[in-house]
C-alpha cells in the first residue's frame, strides 16, 4: 500500500512514522481505535474521487451508479446494526451530524440541555466556544457532587426551570450508561425533543453491551471511528417503532418520508456538499464488520479490559471517578497524587503510553490544565491485549506517573512498554521494521 508514496518521501516519512507511533506505544486514547486493513483500504480507494452530491438514486452528477451501491450498502448495514429505521451516513463528523440535528430541530436561540463540558460533555452540546453555544441558548446539567453521577432529579428540575426545546444526551467522558427512559420522561414532560449523541459507545450499544439510545430517543447520532472501529466520520439514525419519533405528529406513513426530508436535506445541501465516497464505503465496510459475532466478542473485552484496569488503578490508590466504570473508559482524579493532568499526560507520553488531560467534574484547574486524565481500552482490546495486560499497564502507568521527574525511569518503562506492544503487532503488513 505504501509504496505508492514512494514518488513522494517526504510524505511516506510522515506516514512511516506515525505507523512506527501507533505500533510501539500504549493507545489509551478512549476516542481512538485502529481499522482493520479492509477499512483502510475503502478509505484509501478511487471513490474519493467521485462527486456524489445527493442521495443514492437521487444524484446531481452522473456515473453515481457504482457509489450508490456503496452508500445503499452502507445504509442497510447500519440500520440492521441498531435496528434502525432511518439513517443518513453521510456526515463528514459527528460535530456535522449535530449540527444538522440541531438545525432540523431549533430555531437560532432555541435551548439545549446537555451534559456540561467540564462534567463529561461534548463541544457540540453546548459549549459557549462552539456554534451549539452560540447559535442556541445552551444550559449544561452537572453531576451529582457526592457520586460523580447522573442525577435525574437535577437534570428534571433544571429542564422545567429552562423549558429546553432539546434535552442532550451522551458523553465524551462519561464512565457510566445512561437511563433514556427516565430523560424520555423528562423530555415529555418539558416538552423537549430528546437526542443522543452515542459517540463514544455506539460499538457496544450495538451489540447491546449498553441501554440502547434509540429505543427512545427521537433521535441519534454517532461517530464512526471510535468503540464502532470504523473510518472517522458522522451518521444520524432514528430507531423503529416509535409513534412520534420527532415529537411531531405526522400520520404514520409519512413518519418515514418526514424524517428524510428533514434530516437528508438538512445535512445536504443543508450544512455539507459532496460526500466523501471513500469514507462512506469504509463505514459500510466497518458496519460489516460490526454485524459479525467477533465483534460482540470484541466489545465485551472492551468492557472488561476497561473495568480490569479501572480496578487495578484504585487499588494502587488511583480515585477512578464513580468508583469504576460501565464502559469503554474511566476518568481518574490524580489531585490525591499531586500531578495535574497536563503533566500527567506528558509523562506518560515520554514512557509510551498516550492518555489526554480531562477535566474532572468540579474541577478547579483549566482545561489546558486539567486534574484529571481520561483512560479508554478500545484500541489496545483491537491488539488484542486482555485483563493480563491491562494489570501491566496499570503498574506502568503508576510507576511513570510516581517518577515524574526520573528521566532513566521513564526510558526503563518505555522500554517495558514497547516489548509489550511488540507481542501485540500492529499492521505488520505495513511496518517497514
Ligand atoms: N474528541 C472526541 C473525544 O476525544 O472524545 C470527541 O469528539
Amino acid at each position: 500500500m505504501l509504496n505508492y508514496l514512494n514518488s513522494d518521501l517526504e510524505i511516506l516519512k510522515i506516514v512511516q512514522l506515525e505507523i512506527d507511533r501507533q505500533a510501539n506505544n500504549l493507545e489509551l486514547i478512549a476516542s481512538e481505535n485502529f481499522v482493520s486493513l479492509a477499512v483502510l483500504s475503502a478509505a484509501g480507494s478511487v471513490l474519493t474521487n467521485k462527486y456524489a452530491e445527493g442521495y443514492p438514486g437521487k444524484r446531481y452528477y452522473g456515473g453515481c451508479e457504482f457509489v450508490d451501491m456503496a452508500e445503499e450498502l452502507a445504509r442497510e448495514r447500519l440500520k440492521k446494526l441498531f435496528n434502525a429505521e432511518y439513517v443518513n451516513v453521510q456526515p463528514h463528523s459527528g460535530s456535522q451530524a449535530n449540527m444538522a440535528v440541531y438545525m432540523s430541530l431549533l430555531k437560532p436561540g432555541d435551548t439545549i440541555l446537555g451534559l456540561s463540558l467540564d462534567h463529561g460533555g461534548h463541544l457540540t452540546h453546548g459549549s459557549p466556544v462552539n456554534f451549539s453555544g452560540q447559535i442556541y441558548r445552551s444550559v449544561g446539567y452537572t453531576l451529582n457532587k457526592e457520586t460523580k453521577l447522573l442525577d435525574y432529579n437535577i437534570i428534571e428540575d433544571l429542564a422545567k426551570k429552562e423549558k429546553p426545546k432539546l434535552i442532550v444526551t451522551g458523553a465524551s467522558a462519561y464512565s457510566r450508561d445512561w437511563d433514556y427512559k427516565k430523560f424520555r420522561e423528562i423530555a415529555d414532560k418539558v416538552g423537549a425533543f430528546l437526542m443522543c449523541d452515542m459517540a463514544h459507545p455506539a460499538g457496544l450499544i450495538a451489540k447491546g453491551l449498553l441501554n440502547n439510545p434509540l429505543e427512545y430517543c427521537d433521535v441519534v447520532t454517532s461517530t464512526t471511528h471510535k468503540t464502532l472501529r470504523g473510518p472517522r466520520g458522522g451518521v444520524i439514525l432514528i430507531g423503529k417503532d416509535k409513534e412520534n419519533p420527532m415529537g411531531i405528529k405526522t400520520p404514520k406513513g409519512d413518519r418515514l418520508k418526514l424524517m428524510s426530508e428533514v434530516f437528508d436535506s438538512m445535512v445536504m445541501p443543508g450544512i455539507q456538499g459532496g460526500p466523501l465516497m471513500h469514507i462512506i464505503m469504509a463505514k459500510a465496510v466497518a458496519f460489516g464488520e460490526a454485524l459479525q459475532d467477533s465483534f460482540a466478542d470484541y466489545s465485551r473485552q472492551i468492557i472488561k479490559n476497561a473495568k480490569t484496569l479501572a480496578k487495578e488503578l484504585m487499588s494502587l490508590g488511583y480515585d477512578v471517578i464513580s468508583g469504576g466504570t460501565d464502559n469503554h473508559l474511566m476518568l481518574v482524579d490524580l489531585t490525591n497524587k499531586n500531578i495535574s493532568g497536563k503533566k500527567a499526560e506528558n509523562t506518560l507520553g515520554e514512557a509510551g503510553i498516550t492518555v489526554n488531560k480531562n477535566m474532572i467534574p468540579f474541577d478547579t484547574k483549566s482545561p489546558f490544565v486539567t486534574s484529571g486524565i481520561r483512560i479508554g481500552t478500545p484500541a489496545l482490546t483491537t491488539r488484542g491485549m486482555k485483563e493480563d495486560e491491562m494489570k501491566l499497564i496499570a503498574n506502568f502507568i503508576d510507576k511513570a506517573l510516581s517518577n515524574a521527574e526520573n528521566k532513566e525511569m521513564l526510558k526503563s518503562i518505555r522500554a517495558d512498554v514497547k516489548a509489550l506492544c511488540k507481542n501485540f503487532p500492529l499492521y505488520p503488513e505495513l511496518s517497514q521494521n
